[in-house]
């Protein structure tokens, strides 16, 4: 079939190489240039799509890349994987908006389209599915089809394959149902059909609270454990022996990432105004989540004092800028509240991170430097915030004069962890 996967991100890329190597013929629609410059010069810049699949599906005729709206005729199904942030708390869903209007100009009886951006409940019926039979003059269910399939691509996991992980497919109609899991069974192994749109949109949601929620909870019970002399990473792993009811979560130094600080903000939102009332575990878990760079923060003062020093004036080396454990994205991450706390406290704040893809430089507030010994042995202390594994921690644990260790990877009469 004639497939156009509108957002060629993380998500998109992967979704429209594997659809095209299952034989259908796929367009990439995107509308940054330099994005579509890339693809079209078979160079991929998504972690789980190495560029020689994309040459391949590129050369054999079966992929190709544009922002050119005009090449999106004539499409049999149109896959939607355009980002939705959150802007000051508020869902910002002008890019599925703005990728509506498009498809809707280009949508022909019989046609489908597919919601795969994360958002709330309601999104697929009542505002992608109005706006493209305003702009095509059809009518949803009756001359074309739609719904919506969450994405649950997780960077890196080597478990948990692409066309492996179970896919939720939901429809507008049983026929939209239909469709849609049909085109899904052809590239994912397994296909997990629900009875309509807002249950595939809602569960989406509480895959991600739920890890949000549990994630916050550790980390005030690593607030918690501290003034209590617990070990907190040796409590949480003796609960983990429980084989059952049971999921191991660990401490940090923030919950990072365009994922989990944002989605559940999107159900949080939605319920708020529907219906009036706060999420109450997702504002709470919010507001742990956004104190831990502070405990961070508190935790460094503390060790300074004890070591006859104050903050202000004192050179700190961050370790692992980004979100998460070997990810190169710096969004959310709480390295950079981190950082600017210890800032505005007075602090020299040096920051080493080699996942870092060069041009993301300038979105750095510290000024960024190797991990290497001599850089270790001139800070007054270090905070070991994501143990990427390119770091050399025995040599941090050797030459580090004082390690706040966030991450539980370090021991030494020098090293604290969280
Ligand atoms: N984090 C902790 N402690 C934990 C786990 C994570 O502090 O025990 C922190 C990480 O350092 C990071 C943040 O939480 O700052 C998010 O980490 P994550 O492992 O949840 O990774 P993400 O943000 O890439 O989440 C994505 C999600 N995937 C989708 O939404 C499709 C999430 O549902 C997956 O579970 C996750 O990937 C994954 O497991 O890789």
């Amino acid at each position: 079939m004639q497939i156009v996967v509108a957002g060629q991100g993380y998500v998109g890329l992967p979704l429209a190489v594997r659809a095209a190597e299952v034989g259908h013929r796929v367009v990439g629609y995107d509308v940054d240039p330099h994005r579509v410059q890339q693809l079209a010069a078979g160079q991929s810049y998504v972690e789980d799509v190495a560029s020689s699949r994309l040459r391949a599906v590129l050369d054999s005729g079966v992929y190709s890349a544009t922002a050119d709206a005009a090449a999106l005729a004539g499409f049999d199904i149109a896959v939607i994987t355009v980002p939705t942030p959150l802007r000051d708390g508020v869902p910002d869903l002008t890019y599925i908006e703005s990728c509506a209007q498009t498809l809707g100009e280009h949508l022909r009886p019989g046609a489908t389209v597919v919601l795969e951006s994360t958002t709330y409940p309601g999104t697929t019926e009542e505002l992608l599915l109005p706006i493209l039979e305003k702009t095509s003059g059809l009518k949803g269910g009756v001359d074309f089809l739609a719904g919506f399939s969450p994405e649950r691509i997780a960077p890196g996991n080597k478990r948990w394959s692409f066309d492996g992980t179970p896919k939720l497919v939901s429809g507008i109609d049983a026929k939209s149902l239909d469709t849609i899991k049909g085109f899904y069974d052809g590239i994912f192994q397994t296909t997990v059909p629900v009875s309509g749109t807002k249950v595939a949109e809602l569960a989406k949601l509480i895959e991600n609270t739920f890890r949000f929620v549990n994630i916050s909870m550790v980390n005030e019970m690593a607030m918690l454990a501290a003034p209590l002399g617990v070990n907190i990473w040796e409590a949480i792993d003796a609960a983990a022996t429980k084989p059952f009811g049971f999921t191991r979560f660990t401490p940090g130094p923030g919950v990072g990432g365009h994922c989990l600080p944002v989605d559940p903000l999107f159900l949080s939102w939605k319920v708020q105004q529907e219906l009036g009332v706060p999420f109450r575990f997702v504002e709470l878990a919010d507001d742990v989540n956004r104190h831990m760079p502070d405990y961070v923060v508190r935790r460094l003062v503390e060790a300074l004092d004890k070591r006859g020093m104050t903050i202000n004036g004192s050179r700190i080396l961050l370790l692992g800028l980004t979100y998460k454990y070997n990810a190169t994205d710096l969004r959310n991450s709480p390295s950079a509240r981190v950082a600017e706390l210890l800032i505005n406290l007075g602090a020299e704040v040096r920051g080493a991170d080699p996942n870092i893809p060069d041009g993301d430089d300038t979105k750095l507030i510290v000024t960024r430097v190797d991990a290497i010994p001599e850089e270790i042995t001139a800070s007054d202390a270090v905070v070991l915030l994501m143990d990427h594994t390119r770091f050399d921690l025995p040599m941090v644990e050797k030459n580090a004069p004082y390690v706040l260790d966030c991450r539980n990877r370090l021991s030494g009469p020098n090293v604290e962890t969280l």
